[in-house]
């Protein structure tokens, strides 16, 4: 049997059923979060996304333990960089120069990789993507819809940037989403806070923002 549930959310309370729901954790990646790595040698104060690391990993297990099917993303490239669009590579930030935790954005690296902390198990997706939007240049689209999935709890780094991308485009592709506030996090929380605005407003114009313990109260 289905289990539906209901939490408090922003801008109304977010309906959702267990079966039809994905948790989508974006980029937790060690070059993203941990110190010494990639966001940090930009010059970004990286105690802001690695903060979220124990709330995501409370969902995270809660999902598991749940059932709730679990999908994780990855940016990063080909080792030959086929797959960086040029723009990108211009305006990316040193894709495939070697960095702390190895070559940049760079797919089979130790700083590419999910953090030790949320390291994906059996039957859970690892997903690679070459852009900020999950769909875009992958196959996100066609696993959920073979799973049936309707619903997404999105939860990663950083939120105005992949997070964001990526519940544009499942919202535009007619998936419900929502966004764990407190478990994405951008190096500005300013970034941040005005992606939950911009997600919320306008009658759920992306979709629904709330907080993980509001999912966690809801689903125990
Ligand atoms: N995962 C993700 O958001 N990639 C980025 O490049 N984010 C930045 O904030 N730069």
């Amino acid at each position: 049997m289905d289990k539906h549930f209901s939490i408090n959310a922003k801008p109304y309370e977010f309906t959702f059923s267990l079966e039809k729901t994905a948790l989508v954790i974006i980029d937790m990646q060690r070059d993203f979060l941990y110190p010494g790595g990639f966001g940090e040698q930009l010059g970004n104060d990286v105690s802001t996304t690695n903060g979220i690391i124990p709330a995501v990993k409370k969902v995270l297990e809660t999902a598991r333990e749940q059932g709730i099917f679990v999908i994780h993303t990855r940016e990063g490239h080909r080792t030959d960089l086929s797959d960086v669009p040029p723009s990108k590579q211009r305006r990316g930030g040193n894709i495939g120069e070697q960095g702390p935790m190895g070559r940049i954005l760079v797919r089979g690296e130790y700083g590419h990789d999910i953090v030790d902390e949320l390291q994906p198990v059996r039957g859970e997706v690892v997903l690679d993507k070459p852009g900020k939007g999950a769909f875009y240049q992958t196959d996100l689209d066609i696993i959920l819809k073979n799973k049936q999935i309707e619903t997404l709890l999105v939860a990663g780094v950083t939120t105005h940037v992949c997070v964001q991308t990526t519940i544009r485009e499942a919202n535009d592709r007619g998936y419900e989403c929502l966004m764990l506030e407190d478990c994405c996090a951008a190096f500005d929380p300013k970034d941040h806070e005005d992606s939950i605005r911009m997600i919320n407003q306008q009658g759920g114009i992306f979709g629904w923002t709330g907080r993980s313990e509001d999912l966690l109260a809801g689903l125990s």
